[in-house]
């Protein structure tokens, strides 16, 4: 459960059809790669995408006040907290937040917005970090490799991030290192069509480092400014696969020596406390240097994003808005922060 999800009495429903469930390596949808041009500005697709954590937020905050407003004593500051700490925020987070509130409002009669303005600026402390797309090597390819436990979205972020480099009028290679089955690279080909991209593959069963130096080399032959690496998802438990995405970023790092400039650690923002987990185990085994929160559209939970920021270094770098080649948007706390407080349009 998200921080948003504090003063949540159901349990919500994952919506129909909007990435959960689907069995990963589906074809992509139709008609995803004519989205490159976005119909709504980028910050109408975050509050879209955060639409259901914010209904969360609006509805079920009010109750926790009366209406005559309520007064801020401890009692109301343990309530406060007992209802963050059952979140997955983390007691960090929600100390933190009863602390600002107390310190803010003690002995007063309080409304809900008032308590919200504090929560909504504390959140942002959090979530700061300076704004940190792709760093771009220097000279020669940019080698990002992506990797994920299975179904996280790895192979979709990395259509929306090749997306992202081609309208930028960048030569985009994508190494199609999920090996594992057939269906895999059948989905990143479907994908690499769509987008008019160069796509390096072998056999299913093949060696995901071998594919990763045949993309890296295709790179650097053919002078493209990026190359972007697709992996077999895996749990951060399976020490023998982890040990394998070593040996891909071995065999990367003798063709070009800093990269992979950056592993991407591809998120479920639905998957709730396992996000964190994950985050945990990939951080150290895969040297990751970003994350990319996937499926914020679908998930009431976008509140995850808090811990993670919370207790990793490691920086979000995009959010996953959609199932669509468009739908990724470069994190920024500010905006982040705006989309997820928005005030619902008047009915
Ligand atoms: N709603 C929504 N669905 C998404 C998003 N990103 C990915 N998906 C969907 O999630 C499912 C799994 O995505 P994939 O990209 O195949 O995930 P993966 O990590 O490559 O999966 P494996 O290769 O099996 O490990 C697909 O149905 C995607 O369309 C997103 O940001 N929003
Ligand atoms: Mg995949």
């Amino acid at each position: 459960m998200g921080v948003f999800d504090l003063f949540k009495k159901k349990p919500e429903q994952p919506p129909g059809g909007a990435g959960q469930g689907s069995a990963p390596g589906a074809e992509p949808k139709a008609g995803a790669a004519d989205a490159a041009a976005p119909k709504q500005g980028l910050f109408g697709m975050l509050r879209s995408a955060l639409k259901k954590t914010t209904d969360v937020l609006n509805t079920d905050i009010r109750d926790l006040f009366k209406r005559e407003g309520r007064l801020v004593d401890d009692e109301f500051l343990a309530e406060l907290f007992a209802i963050l700490v059952k979140t997955d925020m983390g007691a960090g987070p929600a100390g933190r937040i009863r602390d600002r509130i107390g310190a803010d409002f003690r002995a007063r009669v309080v409304h809900m917005q008032d308590v919200l303005a504090s929560v909504k600026d504390e959140v942002r402390k959090i979530l700061q970090q300076p704004e940190q797309p792709i760093q771009l090597a220097a000279s020669g390819p940019t080698v990002v490799l992506v990797v994920g436990v299975n179904g996280s979205g790895k192979t979709t972020s990395i259509a929306k991030l090749a997306n992202r480099f081609r309208t930028e009028g960048k030569k985009v290679v994508l190494g199609a290192g999920d090996t594992f089955r057939a269906a895999a690279v059948e989905q990143l080909t479907i994908w690499a069509d769509r987008l008019g991209v160069e796509i390096v593959k072998t056999g299913q069963g093949g060696d995901p480092a071998a594919v990763a130096h045949k993309a890296v080399a295709t790179a650097l032959e053919s002078q493209a400014d990026v190359c972007i690496i697709d992996t077999a998802g895996r749990l951060q438990t399976q020490t023998n696969l982890m040990q394998q995405l070593e040996k891909v970023h071995r065999v990367i790092s003798k063709l070009i020596p800093d990269a992979p400039h950056e592993t991407l650690l591809v998120l479920d923002a639905t998957a709730g406390q396992n996000a964190l987990s994950q985050a945990q185990g990939f951080s150290t085994a895969a040297k990751c240097t970003g994350i990319i929160l996937s499926k914020l559209d679908g998930s009431a939970k976008g509140g995850v994003i808090i811990p993670i920021r919370e207790r990793f270094a490691i920086p979000v770098k995009f959010v996953g808005l959609g199932e669509q080649a468009a739908d990724l948007a470069v994190f920024n706390a500010d905006e982040f922060v705006e989309a997820l407080f928005a005030e619902p349009p008047p009915k």
